[in-house]
């Protein structure tokens, strides 16, 4: 068993606060890094210490390798908690971790790089015999071999990058016209973003759900899941919400699915917290997709219906010691649901609205939950990621949530920079997702219930106007062609023309 009694957590905004919370309940300090930017960030307040690790822009900061590590070594921190995002999947860090004695929370060095590379996530998967979507074998070199993949598998297909995910890099073929140019196109895009322009293709999965299934296993060969997120409401393959139980889930689907996660994670010796990625089609065929060796934004919503503290438990395998319960003791109690609050305008295209916050009050009761970090007279750093906090409610319905959803919506009051209140308000109106109708095409299928109410407002009132305007103009015509008009006698001309404008 390794002791953890310092954790530096190498990360900033809602996550860095939430680990640092659950360490302070487990008697362990913490220490936070900053840089230029953050100094006046609650996680630099929250924690027992904090350390600058250098300017704002995050390859000088929280992607800096060195100066992380500098901090953790003047601070004598003895254990690394990489949150999402930033280095929490870079396979280098973690190993440097391990050659300075200090553990990184986290699975191992050779499991992150290789679930990074999907190739080999992939080809790990077809060993294990778990399905993945039908595409091609390992790297496609020749432009004639994927040629060949499309024509057998039909399109569209999607070329994705190896080092790529996410969804970044990622490009829709229609046919063979589109195949090369996209192929060269993606090859150089992949090259430019990950340093690796390794492609592969797959078969379009049209209209899939995104559902994923929450992973944790212990250095002792226990590994068991927490059950799924469904997670399709996405723009632009950033999430937006997310919700457990899946409404399309089935108890049978789940069990299948969820003995499949768990094989998943064996077959490449997986321990700590990881999340398996599924694309489900119409006809509830799932396929794996990705594995992330991380703790998932979107995580509090397995934490609310099953109890489990993930982060307590991601420090406790990396102490070495055994999951204290068992598959058969777990349960999904309740519905929960996560919302998203970006700083952003979404009436503007997504826009993100850098900023002072003026005020803030956000919702609280029962099964109300709000992880974020921002604060009166915080002014929001335009060098991360947009995300404010997340709003996760509990209820022990999917119409509760919604409802109380709704209500906490309603109370959460942000002035001083635009947010995505408002549009998730309309998501929770749309009849599509209240009736659990819904895949990764819902914002798409959904523009004109998920208007802005200023746009809707005005898409109306030019309705009306243009209306208005056309039964004049067809009055007009119908009086103009009536017997009984007689055109006004103008003493110096014959007629008088009304000139229509
Ligand atoms: C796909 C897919 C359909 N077919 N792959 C990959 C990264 C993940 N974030 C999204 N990914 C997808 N991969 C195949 N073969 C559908 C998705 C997908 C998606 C794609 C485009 C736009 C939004 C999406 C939301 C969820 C899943």
């Amino acid at each position: 068993m390794k002791q953890i009694r310092k954790v530096l957590v190498a990360n900033r905004g809602e996550i860095a606060i939430r680990v640092m919370r659950t360490c302070r309940e487990m008697g362990i300090a913490t220490v936070a890094v900053y840089s230029e930017a953050d100094r006046t960030s609650l996680h630099v307040r929250y924690a027992d210490e904090a350390w600058y690790i250098g300017k704002s822009p995050s390859p000088e900061s929280y992607l800096h390798i060195d100066h992380i590590l500098d901090a953790a070594r003047k601070s004598g921190a003895d254990a690394i908690h990489p949150g999402y995002g930033f280095l929490s999947e870079n396979a280098v860090f973690a190993e440097r971790c391990a050659a300075e004695g200090i553990t990184f929370i986290g699975p191992s060095p050779e499991v992150i790089r290789q679930m990074g590379d999907k190739i080999s996530a992939r080809e790990a998967m077809k060993r294990a015999g778990i399905p993945v979507v039908p595409g091609t074998e390992g790297v496609v070199v020749e432009e004639q071999e994927a040629l060949d993949f499309a024509r057998e598998a039909g399109f569209p297909v999607m070329v994705k990058a190896a080092a790529g995910g996410g969804g970044k890099g990622m490009r829709l073929i229609h046919n063979e016209e589109e195949l090369y140019p996209a192929l060269r196109a993606a090859r150089s895009e992949a090259l430019a973003a990950f340093g690796d322009d390794a492609l592969y293709l797959e078969k379009f999965i049209t209209t899939p759900h995104h559902i994923e299934f929450q992973i944790l296993a212990d250095e002792h060969g226990h590994t068991l899941h927490l059950f799924e997120r469904e997670c399709s409401i996405q723009r632009r393959h950033q999430k937006m919400i997310e919700e457990t139980p899946s409404p399309l889930m089935t108890p049978e689907l789940r069990a299948r699915m969820g003995e499949t996660a768990v094989r998943a994670a064996q077959a490449v010796g997986y321990t700590g917290a990881g999340t398996i990625e599924f694309l489900v089609d119409d006809t509830l065929q799932y396929y794996f997709l990705e594995m992330n060796t991380r703790l998932q934004v979107e995580h509090p919503i397995t934490e609310r219906v099953t109890g489990v503290d993930l982060v307590k438990q991601q420090i406790l395998v990396a102490m070495g010691l055994p999951l204290s319960f068992t598959q058969e003791e777990l349960f999904q109690r309740g519905h929960a649901m996560e919302c998203r609050i970006y700083a952003e305008d979404p009436d503007n295209n997504f826009l993100p609205s850098a900023g002072k916050i003026s005020r803030i009050t956000e919702p609280t009761g029962l099964g109300i939950r709000t992880d974020g970090y921002v604060y009166e007279g915080y002014e929001i750093p335009i060098f991360y990621d947009p995300m404010i906090s997340k709003l996760i409610v509990w209820g022990s319905s999917r119409e509760e949530t919604i409802s109380r959803m709704k209500r906490a919506l309603y109370e959460y009051k942000i002035t001083g920079v635009k947010t995505s209140v408002r549009f998730l308000e309309r998501i929770m109106n749309c009849p599509d997702f209240t009736a659990g109708n819904y895949d990764t095409s819902f914002i798409e299928k959904n523009k004109a219930c998920l208007e802005s109410s200023e746009t809707c407002r005005n898409a109306c009132e030019d309705m009306v106007i243009i209306a208005a305007y056309i039964d004049y103009r067809e009055k007009l015509g119908r009086l103009l062609e009536s017997k009984e008009f007689q055109p006004v006698q103008n003493r110096w001309k014959k007629t008088t023309h009304i000139h229509h404008f």
